[in-house]
C-alpha cells in the first residue's frame, strides 16, 4: 500500500475542508482543520484496516475480545500519526499550508470514555495488542457523555456534562448492518423450537437496537488495525408509533427512553459501586450485543462447531463489569443455538477469562436479586442454575459446611455476587501485580484459589511507550533514539542500554536539560491557560490520579502544610524550592473527596497569599484531569508520588509512566511500586512507610491510637491544629473539621485514619528530607533520573499483552501484508 505523502494529506486537507465545510485553510476554524485532517488520515487508515479484516477471515484467525465498560484512550490523532510514521510527513504538509500543527491538535477533544486506571489500561493494551500483531477487538458501549468535566469554583470542585460528540466524531464508523436486538424484563416462557424440543424465551420484553461504531486501533509501524467496537442505543421502532394501538404505544415510547438513556452516561465512579439499575443494563447492553455478533461470525465460519468456539475467541472481563457474558454466553448457546447445558458450560469456562483489578471491598459489584431477576430474568434463571451446581460441587469436595458454602456461592444474602460468578465462569483469574495477585490468592479470594489453583495467575499492568514516551515526550524520545537507536519504541527493554550512561557527566547535562525543557513548557502551559507562575528550576513534584482516600492526597497536602509551617519558624531552612502539582477528579458523590480538593485549594491559596514562603513552596491544582493533561505533566516531573496505603492501590500504571520520563518516585511498597523498586534498584527511588503486612497486622490488632501520635509528634499536631484554627479559612473554622476529626476520633461510625496517614507521616516526612537532599546534589539526581528511564523496560504494555497472549489466550501474532 502506497504510504501517504506529503502532497496526499495537503490536498486532502484542503479537499475536505471545502467538500465538508465550504472553507479555505485561511478561513477555517482550527476544529475544522483538525476534523479535516483526521478524516484525511482515517481514510489512509482504512486501507489498512480492511486488509486486516482480509486477512482475519482468511486466515480464520483466534481472536480476543476484551470486554470493558471502560477505554479511556486519549486523543485519537497525533497517536495515529506516530504509529503510522507520519510525523514528517504531516508536519511539512502542514507547515507549507501555514497551519499551526500544535493548534489542530489540541482542537480534538479528548474524549473521557473512562474513569481511570482501569480504562487507560484498556487502551494501552489496545495498542499493544495492534503493535505486536494480535488479533483483538475492544468492546465497549458508546457513552455519549463520558466522565464530567471539572470545574474549580471557590476551591470547589464543580461538575459540568462533556458532550464529546457535539464536535463530531471522524474517527467512528456507524456499523449499522452489524446492529443487534437487546431484550429486558419480560416474562420467561418455554416454547417448541424447530427441533421439536421445548425452549426457553422472553414474553413482552422491551427491546433496544444495539448499533455499533468501529475504530482504528492503529499499531506502531506495521499494518494491522484492530477495532475498538462501542455500541450505541437506539430505539428499535423509530417511525411507525402511530400505528400502534394503546399498549403498544406506551411500550414503544419507554423503549425510546430507554434506548436514550442506555448509551448516555459513564457512571463516574471509580472503586465504589452503587448498584444503579441503568449500570446493570448498561453492562447487559454491550455484552449481549458483543456475544450476539461473535457467535454469528463464528457460524458462518464454522457452522454449528461451537465446541471449538475458546479456540477462535477468547473473551477477556476487564473486573466484573462484563462478567455477565459468563450467563449470556450461556444463554445464547442454550437457548439460541439448542446445546446441552454441561457442553455450552465447557465453551463458556474456556473461552472466559477474569482480571481482577482492586481488592476494595467497596468496588465489589454485587446485585440485588430482587433488581437483577426483574430486570434480566432469563439471565438470573442460568445464574442460579450455574450457582445450585456450583454449591453442589462444593458439598461434594468439602462436604456439608454451610459456612464455607455461603461465603462462596454465586447467590447469598439476597445478592448475586459478580466476582464469584467471573471466578467459577472463567478459566483464568488475574491480578495485576504481584504483591496484588497474592493478596488475592492468599487473603481476598482464598477459598477459591484453594478450589481452583491453576486458574490464578499474575499479569502486571504496563503501559504503552508509543503514548507515554514517543509522543509525549519528544525531547527525551529523541535523545534516546541518538543515542541507541530507535528499537526501544518496540522493545523497551533496550532502554537498559542507557544504565552505563547514568554515570556520563555529559549524558546526564543532555538528559536534565531535556527535562528542564519540557518544565519550561509545562509552566508556560500552566501561565497561559490558569494565569498561575511556576518556577521551572523548583522541584516540580506530582501527584495526578483519581481522588480516593487511599490513594492518600492527605498525606501530601499535610506534608505541605508541614512544610510551610516548617518555613513560617525557621525562615532561613534550606530546602529546594518545590511546586507540588495535584490533580484529580473526585467522583460527584464523594463527600470526603471533594473536601479534600477544598483543602488542597485552601492551602494553595494560603501559601499564594504569604510572602514568607513566596518562591520556595507554590501548590496547584490543576481543574480537570484527563489524558491529555498527563501527557503534558508526566514529561515534565521531578517527583512522582505514589504513596496509597500499603495493600490497597492494586497496581498503578501513572507510576510507570513517570518513572519511564525520569522522575523519582516517592512511594510505598504497595502495588506496582515494589516491581519498580526491584527493577530500579533501592538507591533510585525513594521508599517510605508500612509495608502490607504491618498495615494488616496493625488494623488486625485494634490497637492503631491517632491520638497518641497527635500527643506525641509536635509536627503532627501542628498540621491537624491548622485544619481547625482558622488559618485555612478565616470565615469558617469548621469548614475542615470533618477531616481533623476523621484523623482523630473516626468520622461517621469510620474507624479513625482508616488509611493510617498519622502513622506514615513521620516516615513521609523523613522521606521527603531525602528527595531534597538527592535533588540538591545534581550529578546524583541526573544518575537517579536516568536509571529510572533506563530500567523502566518491564513495565511497558508490551510484555504484559506477550504474556497474557501466551499464558491465558493462547493467541498468535498475524502479519499483514
Ligand atoms: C463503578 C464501580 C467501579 C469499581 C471499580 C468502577 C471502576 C472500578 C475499577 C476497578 C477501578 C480501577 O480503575 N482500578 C485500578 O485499575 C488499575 C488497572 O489495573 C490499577 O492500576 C489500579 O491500581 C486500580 O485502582
Amino acid at each position: 500500500m502506497q504510504k501517504l505523502s506529503k502532497e496526499d494529506i495537503k490536498s486532502g486537507v484542503v479537499e475536505m475542508l471545502r467538500t465538508a465545510y465550504r472553507k479555505t485553510v485561511a478561513t477555517a476554524t482550527p476544529q475544522q482543520i483538525y476534523n479535516a485532517l483526521a478524516l484525511t488520515i482515517k481514510e489512509y487508515v482504512s486501507e489498512h484496516w480492511i486488509a486486516t479484516h482480509e486477512h482475519f477471515d482468511k486466515a480464520d484467525v483466534k481472536i480476543v475480545y476484551y470486554l470493558s465498560m471502560e477505554f479511556l484512550m486519549g486523543r485519537f490523532m497525533g497517536n495515529a500519526i506516530l504509529n503510522l510514521s507520519l510525523q514528517d510527513a504531516v508536519k511539512e504538509a502542514l507547515a507549507e499550508l501555514e497551519i499551526d500543527i500544535n493548534l489542530a491538535e489540541e482542537a480534538e477533544h479528548d474524549p473521557g470514555l473512562g474513569n481511570g486506571g482501569l480504562g487507560r489500561l484498556a487502551a494501552c493494551f489496545l495498542d499493544s495488542l495492534s503493535t505486536l500483531g494480535y488479533p483483538a477487538y475492544g468492546c465497549g458501549i458508546r457513552y455519549h457523555f463520558g466522565i464530567f468535566e471539572q470545574h474549580i469554583e471557590d476551591g470547589y470542585q464543580v461538575e459540568k456534562p462533556d458532550n464529546w460528540l457535539h464536535y463530531g466524531d471522524p474517527w467512528g464508523v456507524r456499523r449499522e448492518e452489524y446492529a443487534k436486538e437487546i431484550q429486558f424484563g419480560g416474562r420467561v416462557v418455554s416454547i417448541k423450537g424447530d427441533d421439536g424440543e421445548y425452549h426457553f424465551t422472553l414474553e413482552n420484553a422491551q427491546t433496544v437496537l444495539a448499533v455499533p461504531y468501529d475504530y482504528p486501533v492503529v499499531g506502531y509501524e506495521t499494518n494491522m488495525v484492530n477495532t475498538l467496537r462501542l455500541w450505541d442505543a437506539e430505539p428499535v421502532n423509530r417511525f411507525d408509533l402511530q400505528s400502534f394501538n394503546e399498549g403498544q404505544y406506551e411500550r414503544s415510547v419507554a423503549e425510546q427512553n430507554l434506548a436514550r438513556q442506555l448509551s448516555s452516561v459513564l457512571y463516574p465512579a471509580d472503586e465504589h459501586v452503587s448498584g444503579k439499575e441503568l449500570r446493570l443494563r448498561q453492562q447487559y447492553f454491550f455484552i449481549s450485543a458483543t456475544l450476539q455478533r461473535v457467535l454469528q461470525q463464528f457460524e458462518q465460519r464454522h457452522g454449528k462447531k461451537f465446541e471449538k468456539l475458546a479456540d477462535y475467541a477468547q473473551f477477556q472481563l476487564n473486573d466484573t463489569h462484563p462478567s455477565l457474558a459468563i450467563a449470556e454466553l450461556m444463554r445464547l448457546l442454550v437457548d439460541v443455538y439448542y446445546l446441552p447445558w454441561d457442553t455450552a458450560w465447557e465453551i463458556t469456562r474456556t473461552s472466559c477469562a477474569y482480571t481482577n483489578h482492586t481488592i476494595l471491598s467497596e468496588a465489589l459489584e454485587k446485585w440485588p436479586i430482587e433488581l437483577f431477576s426483574r430486570l434480566l430474568p432469563r439471565i438470573y434463571m442460568i445464574v442460579e442454575e450455574i450457582n445450585t451446581r456450583f454449591c453442589k460441587n462444593l458439598k461434594e469436595w468439602y462436604g456439608n459446611d454451610p459456612e464455607r458454602i455461603r461465603a462462596m456461592a454465586i447467590c447469598a444474602d439476597g445478592q448475586v455476587r459478580m466476582a464469584h460468578l467471573a471466578i467459577v465462569g472463567s478459566h483464568s483469574v488475574n491480578g495485576v501485580a504481584a504483591i496484588h495477585t497474592e493478596i488475592l490468592k492468599n487473603i481476598e479470594l482464598a477459598n477459591f484459589y484453594e478450589i481452583y489453583p491453576e486458574k490464578f495467575n499474575n499479569k502486571t499492568n504496563g503501559i504503552t511507550p508509543r503514548r507515554w514516551l514517543a509522543k509525549c515526550n519528544p525531547g527525551l524520545s529523541g535523545l534516546i533514539t541518538d543515542t541507541i537507536g530507535r528499537d526501544w519504541v518496540r522493545d523497551l527493554d533496550e532502554l537498559q542500554k542507557l544504565k552505563p550512561l547514568a554515570t556520563d557527566a555529559a549524558f546526564q547535562q543532555k538528559f536534565m536539560d531535556v527535562k528542564h525543557d519540557n518544565k519550561i513548557m509545562l509552566s508556560n502551559y500552566i501561565k497561559q491557560t490558569y494565569g498561575h507562575s511556576v518556577d521551572p528550576d523548583s522541584i516540580f513534584d506530582i501527584q495526578v490520579k483519581r481522588l480516593h482516600e487511599y490513594k492518600r492526597q492527605l498525606l501530601n497536602i499535610f506534608h505541605v502544610i508541614d512544610m510551610y509551617v516548617t518555613i513560617k519558624m525557621n525562615p532561613r531552612l534550606d530546602i529546594k524550592p518545590r511546586t507540588f502539582l495535584f490533580a484529580a477528579k473526585a467522583a460527584a458523590s464523594y463527600h470526603r473527596a471533594k473536601l479534600i480538593i477544598k483543602l488542597i485549594n485552601s492551602v494553595a491559596q494560603m501559601i499564594d497569599n504569604d510572602p514568607v514562603v513566596a518562591g520556595r513552596l507554590k501548590v496547584l491544582f490543576l481543574p480537570n484531569y484527563r489524558v491529555s493533561m498527563a501527557e503534558k505533566l508526566v514529561p515534565a516531573a521531578d517527583v512522582s508520588e505514589q504513596i496509597s496505603t500499603a495493600g490497597k492501590e492494586a497496581s498503578g500504571t501513572g507510576n510507570m509512566k513517570f518513572m519511564l520520563n525520569g522522575a523519582v518516585t516517592i512511594g510505598t511498597l504497595d502495588g506496582a511500586n515494589i516491581e519498580m523498586l526491584e527493577e530500579v534498584g533501592q538507591d533510585n527511588i525513594v521508599i517510605f512507610g508500612m509495608p502490607a503486612a504491618e498495615v494488616q497486622a496493625l488494623r488486625a490488632s485494634g490497637t492503631y491510637a491517632p491520638w497518641d501520635l497527635y500527643n506525641m509528634d509536635f509536627n503532627i499536631r501542628n498540621v491537624l491544629t491548622t485544619l481547625i484554627n482558622g488559618t485555612l479559612d478565616h470565615n469558617n473554622h469548621d469548614l475542615f473539621r470533618e477531616l481533623y476529626d476523621a484523623m482523630l476520633n473516626g468520622y461517621g461510625g469510620a474507624r479513625p485514619d482508616e488509611y493510617f496517614v498519622l502513622q506514615d507521616f513521620a516516615s513521609y516526612k523523613e522521606a521527603q528530607e531525602r528527595v531534597d537532599a538527592a535533588y540538591k546534589d545534581k550529578q546524583r539526581w541526573a544518575q537517579m533520573a536516568i536509571m529510572n528511564t533506563a530500567s523502566a523496560g518491564k513495565f511497558s504494555s508490551d510484555r504484559t499483552i506477550k504474556q497474557y497472549a501466551d499464558e491465558i489466550w493462547g493467541l498468535k501474532t498475524e502479519h499483514i501484508q
